[in-house]
């Protein structure tokens, strides 16, 4: 009797003036342990210390147990019950130590140091409209986000459509542009025989004129060296052309216009063309050159009389016409023809090849035709490619749970600081500006989600961005957070070209309770 008695007091001496029904200093959770008795056991170490020594202000248990309400033991905690706000536990050094770490003001009993209020009420409403407001948002945001999920899952949808059409097209495509190329070949075919008919007629006549014009030529020569009209040239008419005077020692001598005279007397017309032109055209030829260097009166004049013996088919012509039946060769006789309608001299007009003959024209427009066709369907094809290629590319993108995040490709958010202005264009790229004007620098290119093992999608990589100067690559790491509209709130870097993003959009919006995990443990 007498005992209890102690025991009863001893519990109320223990729990101070706040009348607990448990000693200072420990939840009411851990309540059990101290139920007053004439002993108590240390909860760890199970080593029996009389009722009494709790919280006498000596550390009787290894495991400090018994003291929990004091400083004594230093590897104790104090709980600070804090009612109105939320509990917790300070070291126990802390206790009686002049400062008020409690809100409840329970860790400065003696009061002789200082005396505490009691604020617990005050801060704990705050923290309650906090969360709160915390709480409202992530509702309010969370309806926003159904929307989110739907638009994302309406995007993935009619990308998925897209590429199972722009599938089948390229199918038919390709069928398409193979039977096309087909008829292509099937239309060159004959346009190319016609072509090259045509050219070579063109060939055989360009040489008919040329011998002719040479023939032409060279009785010019033969009636201006024949001084006696006698229908032949002879020995001594040659020697009276100072052209024929090999050895340049002013005179043609005998030797020399026999030697032109392929050692015969005298040569009529024929024989002229045929023997003694092949000879001394050159000779004619070189001597016209002459007189146009030097530009002379008298070599103008027997220019006048010897006519350019010089073929009048430019060489260039000859690759034109070299039978090849692309188009290209079309398309040059088509701007010469065009470049040539206005200075054409007439003998120009005689060396261009004659316009295709109308059989010609129209299996020529049938190959352009089919060409065209051709080429319209391949490029539809190398379209549907393209297409298909970034749409898988889209559809590969990993959008969060349920495609969350989808809508925000295609849309870029910016913010300014002192210096830059920072975009963001999610799953594609982040990039900074000088604010006073100047080139955008990449930041990264989006890399892969970053958030921790908890929520992977609660962050944002984007690397690979302009090489810094003695430096990494840039590269940005995006916080996402809950908010009602999706935001770019601040942009920092952290350490030199590695930025830091911190976006509100309301895909991050959740309303699992925040708190809900975030019990308090008592400890021991
Ligand atoms: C630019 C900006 C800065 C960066 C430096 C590094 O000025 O990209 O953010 O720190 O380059 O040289």
């Amino acid at each position: 009797m007498l005992n209890s008695v102690l025991i009863v007091f001893t519990l109320l001496q223990l729990g101070s003036s706040e009348n607990l029904s448990h000693p200072r200093g420990i939840p009411a959770s851990k309540a059990s342990f101290y139920r007053p008795a004439e002993t108590f056991r240390c909860i760890q170490s199970g080593k029996t210390i009389p009722f009494e020594y709790i919280n006498d202000d000596y550390c009787d248990c290894e495991d400090g147990s018994d003291e929990p309400g004091t400083s004594a033991c230093p590897m104790m905690r104090y709980y600070c019950e804090n009612l109105g706000h939320k509990p917790e536990y300070i070291l126990s050094s802390r206790v009686n130590d002049g400062i008020c770490d409690c809100c409840d003001g329970s860790d400065e009993f003696e009061g002789e140091k200082i005396q505490c209020l009691n604020f617990c009420e005050e801060i704990g409403r705050k923290d309650r409209e906090e969360k709160e407001k915390e709480k409202k948002l992530q509702e309010e945001g969370s309806k926003i986000k159904l929307n989110y999920i739907q638009q994302g899952q309406k995007i993935r949808e009619e990308k998925k459509a897209r590429l199972d059409q722009v599938e089948k097209e390229k199918d038919e495509m390709t069928e398409i542009k193979s039977d096309l190329e087909n008829k292509k070949t099937e239309a060159e075919t004959p346009e190319k025989e016609a072509k090259e008919r045509h050219e070579k007629a063109w060939e055989e006549e360009k040489a008919k004129r040329k011998a002719e014009k040479e023939k032409q030529t060279a009785l010019i020569v033969f009636d201006e060296i024949d001084s006696n009209d006698d229908q032949h040239v002879e020995m001594g008419e040659i020697m009276a052309h100072s052209e024929f005077d090999i050895d340049a020692d002013g005179t043609v001598s005998h030797d020399e216009a026999k030697e032109y005279l392929e050692e015969l007397e005298r040569v009529g017309r024929d024989d002229f063309i045929e023997k003694i032109w092949p000879n001394i055209k050159e000779i004619f030829k070189s001597k016209k050159s002459d007189s146009e260097a030097k530009g002379d009166k008298d070599s103008q004049s027997t220019e006048e009389k010897v006519p350019d013996l010089t073929p009048p088919v430019a060489d260039d012509d000859e690759d034109d016409y070299d039978g090849d039946d692309d188009e290209e060769d079309v398309d040059k006789q088509r701007v010469s023809e065009n470049q040539d309608v206005e200075n054409k001299t007439p003998e120009e007009d005689e060396d261009k090849m004659p316009d295709y003959d109308e059989e010609t024209k129209q299996l020529i427009a049938a190959a352009d035709d089919a060409r065209n066709q051709f080429n319209d369907a391949d490029r539809k094809l190398r379209d549907a490619e393209t297409e298909m290629n970034n749409l898988k590319s889209f559809l590969d993108l990993d959008f969060g749970h349920q495609d969350v995040y989808a809508s925000l490709k295609g849309q870029c958010f910016e913010m300014t600081d002192r210096e830059y202005t920072y975009k963001l264009c999610p799953f594609e790229k982040a990039s900074q500006r000088p604010k006073s004007g100047g080139t955008e620098t990449s930041l990264g290119v989006w890399g892969h989600w970053s958030g921790d093992e908890t929520n992977k999608y609660s962050a944002m990589k984007y690397e690979k961005g302009q090489n810094c100067w003695n430096g990494p690559d840039r590269s940005a790491h995006v916080i996402l957070q809950c908010g009602m509209e999706n935001i770019l709130l601040s942009a920092s870097e952290p350490s030199r070209c590695e930025y830091q993003f911190e976006f509100a959009t309301p895909a991050f919006c959740s309303q699992e309770d925040p708190n809900a995990n975030k019990e308090t443990h008592d400890e021991l």
